[in-house]
């Protein structure tokens, strides 16, 4: 049956560009491949909209066109300098085996952003 999901739920914590780079998807490796994506963080989830922000509205409603969404239940994120030769670059691991890594070359921007998304994981069941 539908439940009505809490007003919290769907709130959005933060929003913005960064720079992303999906590896792995289901445990299987991805060539990486960074770009540009508008992010939006709400309590359980994020959402990875390949365009601005302006764009990608107009995209959910003229194509319905959904962004790649990432269940933050059981996720894990923790910096990952060997990943990559840029800076600030953290990774988060879904519990289906989806690897993202995020980066911004601005230290404060991307020091919100790994808080932002570890209190959010934190907050959640892990399964
Ligand atoms: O970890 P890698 O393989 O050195 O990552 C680089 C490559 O993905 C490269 O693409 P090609 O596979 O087409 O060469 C990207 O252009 C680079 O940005 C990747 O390295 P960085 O250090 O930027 O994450």
């Amino acid at each position: 049956k539908d439940v009505i999901p809490p007003l919290e739920q769907l709130m959005v914590e933060k929003e913005g560009y960064l720079q992303k780079a999906k590896i792995a998807d289901g445990g299987k490796k991805l060539r990486k491949n960074w770009s540009t994506s508008w992010i939006v963080l709400s309590s359980r989830k994020i959402e990875f909209y390949k365009e601005s922000k302006q764009q990608a509205l107009s995209n959910v409603v003229k194509t319905g066109n959904k962004p790649e969404s990432v269940d933050l239940c059981g996720a894990h994120i923790e910096w990952a300098k060997e990943k990559s030769s840029r800076k600030n670059v953290f990774q988060i691991t879904t519990l289906s085996g989806n690897e993202f890594l995020l980066q911004s070359d601005i230290d404060f921007i991307i020091l919100d952003w790994f808080h932002a998304i570890k209190n959010a994981i934190d907050r959640l069941p892990k399964d």
